[in-house]
């Protein structure tokens, strides 16, 4: 039997609010409801994060995003907006290893525990570092490619 908490929740081997189900993928309720609503929408497979997830896999979970964000959004009239998010590795945040996207519908009205902080820092980087930063992404993408 899996250790995994998620894979025990597709199993049914342990009860969370399902909102959405089919082959590929489960969305459900998040026990923490940072906000009211807040969804994770998980594979079916094992994955333990984004940085593993193949483009087969990253297209039969991503593609579901937007109506989940639709019916996440809709279904409480106070709700303004919501943020995506995904966690990958302990530095990230994550803290359950298998890949998750929260949806966190957002609300100027209601107990709304989310919160980004977003320091921006581009004095530290010259052009000429930006630049090397620029091409050395670039180059991880064509190893990326090549594989
Ligand atoms: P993260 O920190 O991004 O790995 O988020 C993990 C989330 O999983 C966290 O917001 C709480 C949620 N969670 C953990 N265990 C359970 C559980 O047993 N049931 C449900 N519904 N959510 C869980």
């Amino acid at each position: 039997m899996s250790e995994c908490i998620f894979c025990k929740i597709i199993a049914g081997e342990i009860p969370a609010r399902k909102v959405y189900e089919d082959e590929d993928i489960l969305a459900f309720l998040d026990v923490s409801q940072v906000t009211k609503g807040h969804t994770l929408v998980v594979s079916k497979e094992h994955v333990r994060n984004i940085l593993d997830y193949s483009d087969e896999l990253a297209g039969k979970v991503f593609s579901k995003i937007p109506k989940l964000a639709r019916a996440v959004k809709a279904f409480d009239p106070d709700c303004q907006g919501l943020n995506l998010l995904m966690n990958n590795e302990a530095i990230a945040s994550q803290s359950v290893f298998h890949g998750h996207v929260h949806l966190l519908p957002r609300y100027e009205s209601k107990a709304d525990g989310f919160g980004l902080k977003w320091e921006t820092h581009q004095e530290l980087y010259s052009d000429a570092e930006l630049d090397t930063v620029r091409d050395a992404i670039q180059d991880q993408l064509k190893k990326e490619e090549k594989a």
